[in-house]
């Protein structure tokens, strides 16, 4: 079963019991060899919006993908209608394998993992340097969500305008991330639009950060407007009269293939699924002290051989700092 890709098992469809009033398990699906390619670029209530070839099609989750939910960006195959016309429902009968996966849940308690964004290269963690206050523990959380996930990390810090990003970057400096500061006359000449495309081309990269920050305000900054009407942004107003983003959505970047994907703002990244052995290899310059740690390290206890290794002059102590900071994230409750 080749074409299901290894990704699917632990939603597979035949590993769970019948449900009652299902016809019997059988082994024989419809081949689907007609099925066509698709990127999904939002889900909306069950109602993914993918693109096929150059139409944006409606589509919904075919029964037998069983409980494996389809996120933006997913790559998928479509059939049914798919002329994209109006009041036309395709069917998404397969969820290709992923190159990567941004997965956060609610909380650290919290044992629901929800895939944000499928297939993206890079993350872009957005913060503003004022109004809202940036906050280190929710950049470090989706740094560690990045590095877990394979996602190249970008930083972009917005309203220069209103506080200097110092003390950030030298918060930031030493874990060697990329990074963008953009403020409101930047938006206004295009150069904050240009200096964080310098970063995008020919990538998927997901944007993410607290509500407010400004993510919505870049990516239209960045995708020509005729590009953003095919799918619509999906927004609502809050009680302060603010628009607010309420779904995921991918846009096309003009140019390059680059792809932007907007989200909503987040509150909490919960790193309840993280796994340390998968952070250390974002630390390239450490990985090879880790060589003779004790089985099963999480790098964040007294036996680990990284103290000695650093010690020995082989990487920077600030490497180290940052990697445990990192680390510790997970223990640690958000907002202090
Ligand atoms: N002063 C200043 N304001 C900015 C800047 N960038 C964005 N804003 C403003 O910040 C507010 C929030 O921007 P949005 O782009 O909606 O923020 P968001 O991150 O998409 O928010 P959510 O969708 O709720 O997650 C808007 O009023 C923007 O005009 C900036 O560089 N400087
Ligand atoms: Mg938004
Ligand atoms: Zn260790």
């Amino acid at each position: 079963m080749r074409r299901y890709g290894k990704h699917t098992d632990e939603d597979d469809i035949r590993s769970r019991p019948n449900r009652k009033g299902t016809r019997p398990r059988t082994n024989i699906r419809p081949a689907h060899e007609d099925a066509a390619e698709g990127m999904v670029l939002t889900v909306d209530r069950g109602r993914l919006t993918c693109l096929v070839d150059d139409r944006t099609i409606l589509a919904m989750k075919a029964r037998e993908l069983g409980r494996k939910a389809a996120v933006v960006g997913d790559r998928v195959a479509l059939v049914g209608d798919l002329s994209g016309k109006k009041d036309t429902l395709a069917r998404i009968v397969r969820i290709e394998e992923r190159s990567s996966v941004l997965r956060r849940t609610a909380d650290d308690d919290d044992p629901f993992e929800r895939v944000v964004v499928a297939n993206a290269d890079q993350l872009a963690i957005v913060t503003a340097l004022a109004d809202p206050e940036p906050r280190p523990r929710l950049i470090d959380r989706c740094l560690v969500a990045a590095f877990d996930g394979g996602l190249t990390p970008l930083l972009v810090m917005t309203k220069s305008d209103l506080a200097p990003p110092d003390k950030l970057l030298e918060l930031y400096g030493h874990l060697e991330i990329p990074y963008v500061v953009t403020s409101r006359e930047e938006l206004e000449t295009g150069d904050a639009a240009q200096r964080v495309q310098e970063h995008l081309d020919g990538k998927i990269t997901a944007f993410v950060g607290h509500s407010g920050v400004g993510k919505t305000t870049l990516v239209n900054a960045l995708v020509p407007e005729d590009r953003r009407r095919t799918t619509g942004h999906v927004n609502a107003v809050t009680g302060r009269g603010r628009h607010t983003t309420t779904s995921a959505l991918a846009l096309p970047l003009a140019g390059e293939d680059g792809w932007v994907v907007d989200t909503p703002g987040v509150r909490s990244f919960g790193l309840a699924h993280i796994d340390p052995s998968r952070v250390i290899h974002a630390f390239p310059d450490l990985e090879p002290g880790t060589v003779d740690c004790p089985r099963a390290c999480s790098h964040d206890e007294p036996d680990c051989a990284l103290d000695q290794w650093v010690a020995e002059g082989h990487a920077d102590p600030a490497r180290l700092y940052s990697l445990r900071r990192l680390l510790a994230t997970r223990e640690r409750t958000e907002g202090d």
